[in-house]
C-alpha cells in the first residue's frame, strides 16, 4: 500500500512539473529563454562549487562551498575551495552537466577521506535553484569528520538595498535576502540525514567561557561584513577566523588538546564580535564513522516564485528529471550508438566538464597601452606601464578549471567548435560576449581575459598585463565562420523546401530547441547586426597591427618575376616574437626564422587573416551588405593566392614562413614541417582543386614526420628542433590542430565519410587511422587517470601539461559522436 502510494505521489509530482514546464514555456521568447535558462549556474568555475548569476554585476549573490577534515590537527591546511590540480584532490568531475539545466559533480578527496557528490539543479524557469551536498567516507574504517562550509555573500556595497539576513535557529536555517538588481529571495538549508560530530565537553575545564560557541554538534553560523572585492577570499577569511579562535582556546588548554576536542575547536564562531553583515559562513561538521555519511540541501527561491522548491523530495525529483533531460539532449546531438558504455560515459563526462568550465566574469583588467615591442633585439618585453582599467564582463568557457580558469581568446574558438554541436545558441551567446569585448575605438580584444581580483589571483603576475599590440589566432572567427556556414546552408535548404511561415513561428518554440540561431534567419540577422560593427573594428585592428613590412620585398619579388602575382597589401607577421618564442601565434616555441627579422612573414598569420576575411564575407552576406561581401571576397582570393605565391615552397613541398636574407636580399623559406605548414589546409583555405593537396596528405601520413599512433605531432620528427628546448609545440600532440585537420579531411575528401571505393584511398586511410588513434589514446589516458590532458607525448602518448584540460581536448567528443 505504501509503495503504491509513493508511486502515485511520484507520478503526480512529476506530472505537475511537466505541466508547469509546458505552461511556463509556451510564451518564452528566445531572448527570455536565453536569459532565464542561463541566469544561475556554478559560473565561478574556478571553485569546486561556486554559484553566481550571469549578467548581474552590481549586486550578485555569491555562493561557495568548502570542506575539510576537522578531526585532525592540520586539517585546516586541506580546506578545499578553488580547484587546484596540485592540491591532491584525486577527482573532480562533472559527470553530467548543462549550464541551462544543472548537473552532478563528483569529488574524490582521498586526503580528507571524503567522497562528495554535488548536485546543482534549477526550476524549469531557471529562477530558483538548489544545491544538494551528499558525502560519504571513502575509507569507512577511518574515524574522522567532514566539516562542510557554505558561504553566502549578497554583494552590493553601500547601497543599503542589498541584504542577507538570517532567520530562526537550529540546524535547518533560513535567510531572506534582497539584491538591488534581482529583488527578494530566500535561501533555506535543511539536512536530509547525517550525524553531527560530538561536541567537546569543556564544562569541567577552567574558564569554560573561553570555549563558548565552540560546538560542532550543530550547524555553526557567523555573519560579518566583507567588502565585495574581498568576497572571493572566503577561504582566507574563514581560515584566519578559525585559527584565531582555535589558537585562543588551545592556549587556555595549555597544550593539552584532547583529539576529541578538535572538531569543536575547529568550528567557526564570532570571536571578534563582528557586526552581522551580508556575508555568512555556515559550517556543518558530520561524524563520518557512519558509512551512510550525510546529505543536506540548499534551496534558493526567488520571492516572486509562486511555486517554491521546498521539500527535499521535490529536489530529488528535480535531480532525476534534470539528469535524464541532459542525457536525452546529449543523445539527440551525438551519435554514440556504435560505442560501448565506457566510451559513452567518457564522452558525456568530457563534454560536461567542458560545459562545467563555463564561467561568468566581471571586473577590472590590467592593460599596458604604452609599451612597444623591440623589433631590433627581440628581447622579451617588460610591461612597465600597466594600469587597472574599468570593469568588463565576459561569459566564456575555460581551458582548464584547475589551471587556466579564465577566458583565452585562442582556446575559445576551439572550445566552441565542441559546444556548438551540443547547444548552438549557447555557443553563439558566448561568442557574442567575446565580440562585445572588442573595443569601440581600437578594435582590440585581449588574448587572456583576466577580469577582477578573483581571476587575477590564479595568474602569475607577469602574465596579468595585456597589451593592445599583442594578437592571437582569431579562432573565434573560425568558429563563427563555421556557424554562419551552417546557418546559411540551413536557410538555403529551408527556403528551397519549405514555405516561410514555419520560420516566423520559430521564435516561440519549446525549450528543447537550442539551435534557434541556426534555424531562424530573423534571429540570426538580429544578432549579426549587433556584432558587425565590432567585427569590422576588430578586423581593422588585426590586419593593421599584424601587417608585414613589405617595402623590401618589392625588389625581391620583381627580381623573381612574381611581383604582379602577389598582393603586398595582404601579408602578415606576428608582432612581438622573441628570439625563442612567438607567444602571439599560440604555438609559443614552434621554430621560426633565425635570426628573427622584422621583415619576416608568417604563413599562419596570413592563414588566420584568411579565416577572418571569410567570416566577414559571410556576415556581410547574412546582412545583405553586397558591396562589403564583394570586397571581402576579393581580399579572400588575394590571400589564397598569396599563400601559394609567397608561402609555398616547391622545394620543400609545404607552406612555410618567409624571411629576407640580409646579405643577398633574397626571399628565404623558413620551413619547419608541422602544424604551421598544415594550417592553410586545416583552415580550409586552399582551393578544393589545389595541386598541393597530395603533398599535404603525404606529409600528414608520413610516419617519419608527423604521423604517430597517438595523433599528428606538432613538429616533424625530422626537424632539427623536434623535442628540443621547452618542447611545448615542438613535438607533443595537441588535439585542437588534430581536430581541424580531421575536419578539413572531411571537407576536401567527402569520401572519408562514406568510404567510397572510388575516393582517394590515402586520404581515407589517413582519416580513419588518425581519428581512431586520437580517440583511443585520449580515452586510454582517461581510463587510467580520470583526466584528459593539455597535450600528449609524441613518443608514448601519455598525457602531459595541465590535467583536466577539458578545453579543446574535449573535441574528442565530436570525434566520437559527430564524425
Ligand atoms: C562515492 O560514492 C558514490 C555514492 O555516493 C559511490 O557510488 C561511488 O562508488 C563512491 N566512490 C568512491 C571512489 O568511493
Ligand atoms: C571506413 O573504413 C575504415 C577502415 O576500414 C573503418 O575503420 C571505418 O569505420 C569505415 N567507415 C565507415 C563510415 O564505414
Ligand atoms: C519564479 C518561479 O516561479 N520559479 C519556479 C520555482 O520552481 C518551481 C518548481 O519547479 C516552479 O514551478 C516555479 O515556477
Amino acid at each position: 500500500m505504501l509503495r503504491i502510494y509513493s508511486l502515485l505521489y511520484f507520478l503526480l509530482t512529476t506530472l505537475s512539473i511537466c505541466h508547469a514546464e509546458k505552461g511556463a514555456n509556451k510564451d518564452l521568447s528566445f531572448y527570455e529563454y536565453t536569459e532565464k535558462s542561463l541566469l544561475w549556474a556554478p559560473y565561478r568555475s574556478n571553485c569546486y562549487l561556486g554559484v553566481r548569476p550571469r549578467n548581474i554585476d552590481q549586486s550578485p549573490l555569491v555562493v561557495g562551498l568548502m570542506w575539510f577534515d576537522s578531526s585532525v590537527n592540520d586539517g585546516l591546511n586541506r580546506l578545499r575551495h578553488f580547484v587546484d590540480q596540485n592540491d591532491g584532490v584525486k577527482q573532480y568531475t562533472w559527470e553530467v552537466y548543462d549550464p541551462r539545466l544543472g548537473g552532478k559533480e563528483v569529488i574524490i578527496d582521498e586526503e580528507n577521506n571524503l567522497n562528495l557528490t554535488l548536485y546543482f539543479v534549477k526550476s524549469q524557469d531557471g529562477e530558483n535553484w538548489s544545491i544538494r551536498v551528499h558525502g560519504v567516507p571513502i575509507d569507512t574504517s577511518r574515524k574522522h569528520t567532514a566539516s562542510v562550509v557554505l558561504y553566502l555573500s549578497q554583494n552590493g556595497e553601500n547601497d543599503g538595498e542589498s541584504q542577507l539576513i538570517r532567520l530562526g535557529n537550529g540546524n535547518d536555517i533560513e535567510f531572506v535576502g534582497h539584491s538591488k538588481e534581482m529583488g527578494k529571495y530566500n535561501i533555506k538549508l535543511f539536512d536530509n540525514y547525517g550525524k553531527y560530530a560530538e561536541a567537546a565537553n569543556f564544562e569541567n575545564l577552567d574558564n569554560p567561557e573561553i570555549y563558548e560557541g565552540l560546538d560542532c554538534s550543530k550547524t555553526a553560523h557567523v555573519s560579518l561584513h566583507v567588502p565585495d572585492e574581498e568576497t572571493w577570499k572566503a577561504r582566507d577569511i574563514f581560515q584566519s577566523i578559525l585559527s584565531d579562535s582555535a589558537t585562543s582556546a588551545a592556549q587556555a588548554l595549555q597544550g593539552e588538546v584532547n583529539p576529541d576536542f578538535l572538531p569543536s575547536l575547529l568550528t567557526v564562531r564570532n570571536i571578534f564580535q563582528f557586526q552581522p553583515g551580508n556575508f555568512h559562513f555556515i559550517q556543518k561538521t558530520f561524524d563520518m564513522s557512519n558509512p551512510e555519511g550525510f546529505e543536506f540541501d540548499v534551496v534558493y527561491n526567488a520571492a516572486k516564485s509562486p511555486n517554491k522548491l521546498r521539500k527535499s523530495n521535490r529536489v530529488t525529483n528535480l535531480i532525476t528529471s534534470t539528469l535524464n533531460e541532459i542525457q536525452a539532449r546529449f543523445n539527440r546531438h551525438f551519435d554514440l550508438k556504435g560505442q560501448d558504455e565506457e566510451h559513452r560515459v567518457f564522452a558525456l563526462q568530457t563534454l560536461s566538464n567542458l560545459l562545467g568550465g563555463i564561467g561568468y566574469f566581471h571586473g577590472t583588467q590590467i592593460v599596458d597601452r604604452v609599451t612597444e615591442f623591440n623589433d631590433e633585439t627581440f628581447e622579451p618585453t617588460t610591461f612597465s606601464h600597466a594600469k587597472e582599467e574599468s570593469p568588463l564582463s565576459l561569459f566564456t568557457s575555460v581551458p582548464s578549471r584547475g589551471f587556466f580558469p579564465r577566458g583565452f581568446y585562442w582556446d575559445e574558438g576551439f572550445q566552441l567548435l565542441q559546444i556548438m554541436e551540443y547547444d548552438f545558441d549557447l555557443a553563439f551567446e558566448i561568442i557574442t560576449s567575446w565580440f562585445d569585448l572588442i573595443e569601440d575605438d581600437s578594435g582590440w580584444v585581449a588574448r587572456e581575459v583576466i577580469l577582477g581580483a578573483e581571476a587575477r589571483s590564479r595568474v602569475p603576475e607577469e602574465f596579468t598585463v595585456q597589451s593592445p599590440n599583442v594578437a592571437n589566432p582569431p579562432t573565434l572567427l573560425m568558429t563563427f565562420s563555421e556557424m554562419l556556414s551552417r546557418a546559411i546552408d540551413y536557410q538555403n535548404s529551408v527556403n528551397f523546401n519549405q514555405d516561410k511561415e514555419s520560420n516566423d513561428n520559430q521564435e516561440k518554440t519549446l525549450r528543447e530547441d537550442t539551435n534557434q540561431l541556426e534555424q531562424n534567419s530573423k534571429l540570426l540577422v538580429k544578432y549579426a547586426k549587433r556584432i558587425y560593427p565590432k567585427l569590422l573594428k576588430h578586423y581593422e585592428w588585426f590586419t593593421t597591427s599584424q601587417k608585414g613590412l613589405t617595402e623590401d620585398y618589392v625588389e625581391v619579388f620583381e627580381e623573381e618575376g612574381i611581383l604582379s602575382k602577389v598582393h603586398l597589401d595582404h601579408v602578415y607577421r606576428w608582432l612581438g616574437r622573441t628570439v625563442t618564442h612567438c607567444l602571439p601565434s599560440g604555438l609559443d616555441d614552434y621554430p621560426r626564422a633565425q635570426p628573427p627579422d622584422a621583415a619576416e612573414l608568417n604563413v599562419d598569420t596570413l592563414a588566420w587573416v584568411g579565416v577572418m576575411t571569410r567570416s566577414m564575407k559571410q556576415i556581410a552576406h547574412v546582412l545583405g551588405a553586397e558591396d562589403d561581401e564583394k570586397r571581402y571576397l576579393k581580399i579572400e582570393k588575394d590571400i589564397i593566392q598569396n599563400l601559394d605565391n609567397i608561402h609555398w615552397s616547391d622545394k620543400d613541398k609545404c607552406y612555410c614562413d618567409v624571411t629576407l636574407d640580409d646579405y643577398e636580399d633574397e626571399r628565404q623559406f623558413v620551413c619547419h614541417e608541422g602544424y604551421i605548414s598544415l594550417l592553410p589546409f586545416a583552415l580550409k583555405l586552399i582551393p578544393k582543386d589545389s595541386i598541393h593537396l597530395d603533398s599535404i596528405i603525404e606529409l600528414m601520413s608520413n610516419e617519419e614526420k608527423l604521423f604517430t599512433d597517438y595523433g599528428l605531432v606538432s613538429l616533424s620528427k625530422q626537424d632539427e628542433y623536434h623535442g628540443k628546448g621547452e618542447n611545448y609545440w615542438r613535438g607533443p600532440i595537441w588535439v585542437n590542430i588534430n581536430y581541424i585537420c580531421l575536419d578539413a579531411l572531411r571537407f576536401y575528401y567527402p569520401e572519408v565519410i562514406t568510404n567510397d571505393s572510388k575516393g582517394n584511398s590515402k586520404a581515407m586511410k589517413l582519416y580513419n587511422e588518425l581519428k581512431n588513434n586520437l580517440i583511443d589514446n585520449i580515452f586510454e589516458n582517461w581510463q587510467e587517470t580520470g583526466y584528459v590532458y593539455e597535450n600528449y607525448n609524441q613518443n608514448d602518448g601519455r598525457g602531459s601539461g595541465a590535467k583536466q584540460f577539458t578545453g579543446w581536448t574535449a573535441l574528442v567528443v565530436n570525434m566520437l559522436g559527430r564524425m
